[in-house]
């Protein structure tokens, strides 16, 4: 009988349906959040609720996909993270525009330029469209662009000079893209690497990293923005 429902022996499913219902209770937390912060702040939550919105959106999708199908909802995967991991590229800016900062766009294109290759060439390694392990090489390129461009380019120099405040969350925030960001290549490597593909290891791993750094990058700039704001009533 086809299986159509979440089944209690479903663990991968769990974890899916876990992450779509967090992604959910966020959206809704940032955005009422970001009505009693400071002016300067509301755009950044804003942000943050926008990602775990198109996620929670797309995890609805990846859930039913998963219990029926049980394989990896790679397209819907892949358009999720095309459309958030922009969107967490410009909360960097957001942030540092919001203390006064001066970054030039530049900096934003080759952040942009990096997650790109990082995602295209991801998906053409799971996708089939070349060998899993060159799609894996090219683009673990496209994350390091990334991680030389928010710790030693404009970005991270303009962090360097800002108030402490930010800076702490700059830095927490960096610390996301280098460790939360390494679970994904792990899931790969996991799902692709350990003979034949590990489609429920894979899953869950990839909703783990999507749980932390959603979520828990959400609550980084959260945190930073009420601490901000409260201390500007005394
Ligand atoms: C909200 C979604 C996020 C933050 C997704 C991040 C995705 C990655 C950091 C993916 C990284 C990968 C590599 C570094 C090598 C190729 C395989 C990928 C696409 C899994």
């Amino acid at each position: 009988m086809e299986k159509l429902f979440l089944q209690s022996d479903d663990f991968v499913g769990v974890t899916f349906w876990l992450v779509s219902i967090a992604m959910v209770a966020s959206t809704v937390f940032f955005l009422y959040e970001g009505l009693r912060v400071k002016q300067h702040w509301r755009l950044s939550l804003l942000v943050a609720g926008l990602v775990t919105l198109v996620a929670g959106v797309h995890y609805d999708y990846m859930r039913d996909f998963w219990v029926a199908e049980q394989t990896t909802p790679i397209v819907y995967r892949y358009i999720d993270w095309l459309i958030t991991v922009p969107l967490l590229m410009i909360e960097f800016f957001i942030i540092l525009r919001a203390v006064g900062a001066k970054v030039g766009v530049q900096s934003f294109v080759r952040l942009l330029v990096g997650t790109l290759v990082m995602l295209v060439f991801g998906y053409f390694g799971e996708a089939g469209i070349m060998s899993a392990a060159l799609g894996f090489a090219i683009g673990m390129v496209g994350w390091v662009i990334i991680i030389w461009e928010i710790y030693g380019g404009e970005a991270g120099r303009a962090a360097a000079n800002a108030e402490p405040s930010v800076r702490s969350a700059f830095n927490s925030m960096r610390w996301i893209v280098l460790v939360g960001w390494a679970i994904y290549p792990i899931g790969y490597v996991l799902g692709y690497f350990t003979g034949g593909v590990d489609q429920g290891t894979l899953n869950a791993v990839y909703n783990l990293a999507d749980f932390v750094n959603k979520i828990l990058f959400g609550l980084i700039i959260w945190n930073l923005a009420v601490r901000d704001s409260e201390h500007a009533h005394g």
